[in-house]
């Protein structure tokens, strides 16, 4: 049976470096329905079974660009058995932005931490295994440029989705966001229950118009919604939505100061 995984990173992640590596010659090039977003898909060279589609590059999964659209309606279709992360691990901190979001989507998820070569060449370090335990998910060192660590990411991949393992919720908000999740997702019920529980949570939280849309909640149940994010939105003093980005800044500068050890020589000459 076939095995679908998908790409998704940054731009200028090293996406399209990885897919030709993995797919060779094997690739289809057209459109996503409806925009005109450039579709990649194509065959796992050393296992036709596998099917490797490459989603555009994007920086977040607002949903305020097409590519973020087609990128996110993708990971959420219940079609990939599994996404790779590309993160420019030159750029952790930046890059860890788009993955906190991909590990809320509850799907089985592997980050591939790319330019591992540029990373060591410059000579600093990042705790492979303490970032996986920090995230929840397993991590695996790629240079896609020089076409290292392609097969252990593929199969990294290819386990995670075969046995559907989503990422651990290690990475939490604060205790009076998390409270407001738990409340959001009791109130929302069946509607939101399964992998994407919590994805659903947080956009509901941030009151994201296109999520309340599809959704489509009885009036009484928006109506407590909306009262949980007033009441974490005075206490916090702010909106929700910059609260869950700011938190998420948070966490990721919580990860970074635990995982990345710049070179003495880097940390001088940008001093
Ligand atoms: C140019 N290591 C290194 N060192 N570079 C990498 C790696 C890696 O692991 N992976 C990718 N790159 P895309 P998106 C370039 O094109 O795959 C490089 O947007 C150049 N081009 O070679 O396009 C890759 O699909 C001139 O670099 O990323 C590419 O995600 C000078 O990262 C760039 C220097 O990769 C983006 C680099 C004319």
């Amino acid at each position: 049976m076939a095995i679908n995984i998908a790409l998704a990173g940054n731009p200028n992640c090293g996406k399209t470096t990885m897919f030709n590596d993995l797919t060779g010659a094997n690739q289809y090039v057209g459109n996503w329905p409806g925009v005109t977003v450039e579709k990649k898909e194509g065959r796992y060279r050393a296992d036709k079974e596998v099917v490797i589609t490459d989603l555009p590059g994007v920086y977040s999964l607002s949903p305020y660009t097409p590519e973020e659209i087609v990128t996110r309606d993708y990971l959420m279709s219940g079609k990939p058995d599994a996404v790779i992360n590309l993160v420019d691990a030159t750029n952790l901190e930046r890059n860890l932005y788009l993955t906190t979001q991909i590990i809320d989507l509850g799907i089985p998820t592997v980050v591939a931490l790319n330019m591992m070569d540029l990373v060591e060449k410059n000579g600093d370090k990042i705790d492979v295994d303490a970032l996986a335990k920090r995230l929840g998910c397993p991590v695996v060192e790629t240079s896609a440029l020089k076409g290292r660590g392609m097969e252990d990411v593929v199969k990294t991949a290819i386990e995670a989705g075969k046995k559907g393992t989503v990422p651990a919720t290690t990475l939490r908000f604060t205790d009076d966001v998390e409270e407001a999740l738990a409340q959001v997702i009791d109130v929302a019920g069946a509607a939101i229950k399964g992998r994407h529980a919590r994805w659903y949570a947080i956009k509901l939280l941030e009151g994201e118009q296109l999520t309340i849309d599809k959704l489509n909640l009885p009036a009484a149940a928006l109506s407590k919604i909306a009262a949980i994010r007033d009441r974490l939105e005075e206490a916090e003093d702010d909106d929700a939505e910059s609260i869950i980005t700011n938190e998420r800044y948070d966490n990721i500068t919580d990860v970074c100061d635990a995982c990345v050890k710049k070179s003495p020589k880097a940390m001088t000459t940008t001093q």
